[in-house]
C-alpha cells in the first residue's frame, strides 16, 4: 500500500469510530452514570477512598480535596470553591462519597462548578432497597430478568455499588420478603458476606429478609415462639454467625402474618413480641428491625382497615430499634392509593415508608410511568420527619439496561433521590435524569423536545391511573400477574380479598367501596378534617372518590357530567395521553441512539395499545351495570367484551410479561 493509501484508510477507519461514537448504540447499562473517563487525571488529594477513585476516574475539572471535618451530620457533605480548588468535606467515607457524586452530576448536567457553596444533608439515614429476589434465582414481582444477587458478577455489583451511591442509597436487602428459612444457611450467609464485601466501598449495608419460622425448619426446634428461651439462643447463635462474617450487617426484615408468611401469631404472640425478640438480639450489634405492616386476613369486610386494627394496639410497645415499614397507602401499591392512615394515626412508633419502584400494578416494565409524583402525592399528605427512614422495592434485574424499560431507571433513581431529599419536585429529579441518561450537556437537541419528553414523564402516573383506575378505582387487575384488566376476575375458591369485584362493588346503583362511616367506616382511621372531607360525596376528592364511596352512576361531577360520563372520559384521556407519549418519542429520534430508541419505542407501543385494552375491558364490562351509554363526544370500544374476557395474556412466565395486549 502506498502511504497515502495508508492514509486514507486510516482516515476512513477514524471517521468511521467518529461517526459511530457519535450516534452509536446504547444497552443502558451505564444508567444515568454515563460519564467517560477523564482524558487527563485531575488532582485529588486527601482523603483516599471510592470517592477519591471516582474522582480520579471521571472529574474533567481543577483540582479537589477531600477533607475529613468532625461534627459534620452523618452522610452529610459540603462543597466549596477555595483559591482555586474544590473542597469537599464530610465527617466520613460516605459523606465524600456522596459529595464526590454531586460534583460529578454537576459536570454532567453542563452546570458551572467553579463558585460552589453546597451544603447537604440527608433527611433520613436509612435509605434502603428490598430486593424480591428468590433463592432460585427469580425475582418476585421483578420485570427486568433474574437476580443480580444469583450469581454476583463484580463488574455488575461495581456499578450497582456506584449507581446506589451516586444517588445516597445506603442499604440493601438482599432476598424477598417472602424468605426461605434457607437465607440463614451458613451458605448463603457466606453469598451474603461475599456481596456485602463487594458493596462496603460504597457506603451500602447489606440486610435480609426472615422467615420467622427459621428456628424450626432451618434450626430443628419445635417451636419459633419468640418468648422460648432456645428460640431466643438460636436467634442470638444465629446473629452472632452473622456479624463474624458481616460486621456492619443492618438487621432484618420481616413479613409475618401475612399472606401465609409464619410470624409470631402463630404461637398466640403479638407483633411487638415477635419484633421486639428479634430487636433484643440484634440490639448488641447496632442492628435494627424492619417489622412490615403489610398484614390482612380474609375474613375481614374491609382490607384497608387491617393495618390499623392490627398496629394500633402496639403503638408505643415496640423496641426503639424497630421500624414499622408501612407501605404508602392502605391496600396494595395501587396506582392511586390514599396514604396509609397508619402513618397519622400511630404516635409513638418508629415508622419508615416502602414504596413499590418495581411496576407490579403500574404495567410492568412495559409502560413508562414515572413514579416521582405518586411518592411526592403521599408526602403531601405524611410529613417527611414523621417517618425514619425509606424503602423501595427494586425494580432491577440481570437485564442489560437494569430495569428492563430505560425509563424505568428513572424510578430507582427518583428514589435514591427522594429517600435523600423528599423535598425536591419531581420535575427536578426528572430533569436531571434526563440530562445525564440522554441529552449531554452540549448536544443538539431542540430544547422543544427535552420539555416535550419531561412532560411526558411528569404526566405519565396520572396518564396511567386513567387508563387504569380512574376516580379511585383499584384492584381490578387480572389475578396472580397484576397486568392486565380483569375487573370480572371472580373464581370460585379464591379468597374474596384477592378479587376485584371486592373491590369495585358495581352494581345497577353504582360503582365503588362504601369506606364511609355508613360504610367499612374505614375514613375514621384519618384525622378529623380528613376523615370529614373523605366521608362527604360531595367533598371528597374526585380521584379517589370511589375509593371512599359507592358512587351513584349519575352523580353529578365537579365537570358537570354525570359519573359514568366522567369515568368513560377519564378511560379515553388515557389512552389518548399513552398515545401522545408515542408520539413525543417519534420525535426524538434523530437526537437518541438507535438501540435505546428503538427500545424505548416499542414499549410506548405496547403502552398505547395496553391503554386501549384496559379502557374497553374496563367500560364494557362496568357498562353491563351501568346500562347507560358511551358518552357520545369521545372515541368507541374498538373490542368486544366477550373478546376481552376470553383474552389471555401472552406470557409464558407472569413475571417477565414480555408483550401487553395484542389481538
Ligand atoms: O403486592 C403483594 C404482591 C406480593 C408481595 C406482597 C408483599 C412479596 O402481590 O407479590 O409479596 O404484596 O408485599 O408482601
Amino acid at each position: 500500500m502506498t502511504k497515502k493509501r495508508i492514509l486514507i484508510s486510516m482516515l476512513v477507519l477514524l471517521l468511521a469510530g467518529w461517526s459511530s461514537a457519535a450516534t452509536g448504540d446504547e444497552d443502558g447499562s451505564r444508567l444515568w452514570l454515563r460519564l467517560d473517563p477523564a482524558a487527563t487525571t485531575a488532582t485529588i488529594t486527601g482523603v483516599k477512598g471510592t470517592a477519591m477513585t471516582e474522582l480520579q476516574t471521571y472529574w474533567q475539572g481543577g483540582p479537589i480535596v477531600l477533607k475529613r471535618q468532625k461534627g459534620m451530620p452523618q452522610d452529610g457533605y459540603t462543597i466549596k470553591s477555595q483559591g482555586g480548588k474544590t473542597v469537599i468535606a464530610a465527617s466520613g467515607d460516605a459523606g465524600l462519597l456522596y459529595g464526590a457524586y454531586h460534583l460529578l452530576r454537576l459536570q454532567q448536567t453542563g452546570q458551572p462548578c467553579d463558585a460552589l457553596d453546597i451544603s447537604e444533608q440527608p433527611a433520613y439515614d436509612l435509605r434502603i432497597l428490598n430486593h424480591w429476589d428468590n433463592p432460585n434465582g427469580t425475582v418476585e414481582r421483578g420485570f427486568a430478568g433474574k437476580s443480580i444477587f444469583l450469581n454476583p458478577d463484580p463488574a455488575r455489583m461495581q456499578m450497582y455499588g456506584r449507581a446506589n451511591a451516586s444517588i445516597g442509597i445506603n442499604g440493601t436487602v438482599l432476598n424477598n420478603v417472602n424468605a426461605k428459612p434457607e437465607a440463614l444457611s451458613t451458605e448463603s450467609l457466606l453469598k451474603a458476606k461475599g456481596i456485602a464485601d463487594q458493596l462496603r466501598p460504597y457506603g451500602i449495608r447489606v440486610y435480609l429478609s426472615i422467615n420467622f419460622a427459621s428456628p424450626m425448619r432451618l434450626g430443628g426446634l419445635k417451636t419459633a415462639d419468640p418468648m422460648e428461651a432456645d428460640v431466643v439462643k438460636w436467634w442470638r447463635d444465629k446473629v452472632d454467625e452473622i456479624y463474624k462474617l458481616i460486621p456492619d450487617f443492618g438487621g432484618f426484615l420481616v413479613k409475618a402474618n401475612s399472606e401465609g408468611e409464619p410470624g409470631p401469631q402463630d404461637f398466640g404472640r403479638t407483633h411487638a413480641d415477635g419484633a421486639n425478640m428479634l430487636a433484643g438480639v440484634l440490639r448488641p450489634h447496632k442492628g435494627i428491625v424492619m417489622w412490615r405492616a403489610f398484614v390482612y386476613n380474609p375474613q375481614s369486610s374491609d382490607r384497608a382497615n387491617q393495618a390499623c386494627e392490627e398496629f394500633m394496639p402496639f403503638d408505643g410497645k415496640f423496641a426503639d430499634n424497630v421500624i414499622i415499614q408501612i407501605k404508602n397507602g392502605p391496600v396494595d401499591f395501587q396506582p392511586r392509593e390514599p396514604y396509609s392512615p397508619l402513618f397519622t394515626a400511630m404516635k409513638q412508633t418508629a415508622m419508615m415508608v416502602e414504596f413499590q419502584i418495581t411496576q407490579e400494578y403500574l404495567g410492568a416494565a412495559n409502560h413508562l410511568v414515572y413514579l416521582a409524583p405518586m411518592w411526592r402525592e403521599f408526602f403531601s399528605f405524611v410529613k417527611p420527619s414523621s417517618l425514619r427512614a425509606m424503602a423501595g422495592v427494586a425494580n432491577i434485574g440481570d437485564n442489560v439496561n437494569w430495569c428492563g424499560h430505560h425509563f424505568a431507571q428513572a424510578n430507582w433513581y427518583a428514589f435514591g433521590r427522594l429517600a435523600w431529599n423528599p423535598s425536591l419536585t419531581s420535575g427536578q429529579i426528572a430533569e436531571e435524569w434526563l440530562a445525564q441518561t440522554f441529552f449531554a450537556p452540549n448536544d443538539n437537541t431542540p430544547q422543544a423536545c427535552k420539555t416535550q419528553i419531561l412532560d411526558v414523564m411528569l404526566a405519565s402516573h396520572e396518564a396511567c391511573v386513567s387508563y387504569m383506575m380512574p376516580l379511585g378505582l383499584h384492584h381490578i387487575f387480572a389475578g396472580n400477574h397484576h397486568y392486565g384488566p380483569e375487573p370480572w376476575y371472580k373464581p370460585a375458591g379464591v379468597r374474596a380479598d384477592w378479587t376485584p369485584p371486592y373491590y369495585h362493588k358495581a352494581d345497577a346503583t353504582g360503582l365503588g367501596f362504601d369506606r364511609t362511616l355508613k360504610g367499612s367506616a374505614n375514613v375514621r382511621q384519618y384525622p378529623d378534617e380528613l376523615c370529614r372531607l373523605y366521608n362527604d360525596i360531595n367533598t371528597c376528592p374526585e380521584n379517589v372518590l370511589t375509593w371512599f364511596h359507592h358512587v351513584p352512576w349519575d352523580h353529578k361531577m365537579k365537570s358537570g357530567r354525570i359519573f359514568w360520563d366522567e369515568l368513560c372520559h377519564k378511560y379515553d384521556d388515557g389512552v389518548h395521553q399513552a398515545r401522545h407519549f408515542l408520539a413525543v418519542w417519534d420525535a426524538l429520534q434523530p437526537y437518541v441512539d438507535g438501540q435505546r430508541f428503538g427500545e424505548v419505542q416499542r414499549k410506548l407501543r405496547i403502552q398505547a395499545r395496553d391503554a386501549e385494552w384496559w379502557r374497553d375491558a374496563c367500560l364494557l364490562y362496568f357498562q353491563t351495570f351501568s346500562k347507560r351509554p358511551i358518552p357520545q363526544d369521545m372515541e368507541h370500544p374498538v373490542h368486544n367484551l366477550d373478546e376481552m374476557m376470553q383474552f389471555r395474556i401472552r406470557i409464558s412466565n407472569y413475571e417477565n410479561p414480555a408483550c401487553g395486549y395484542t389481538k
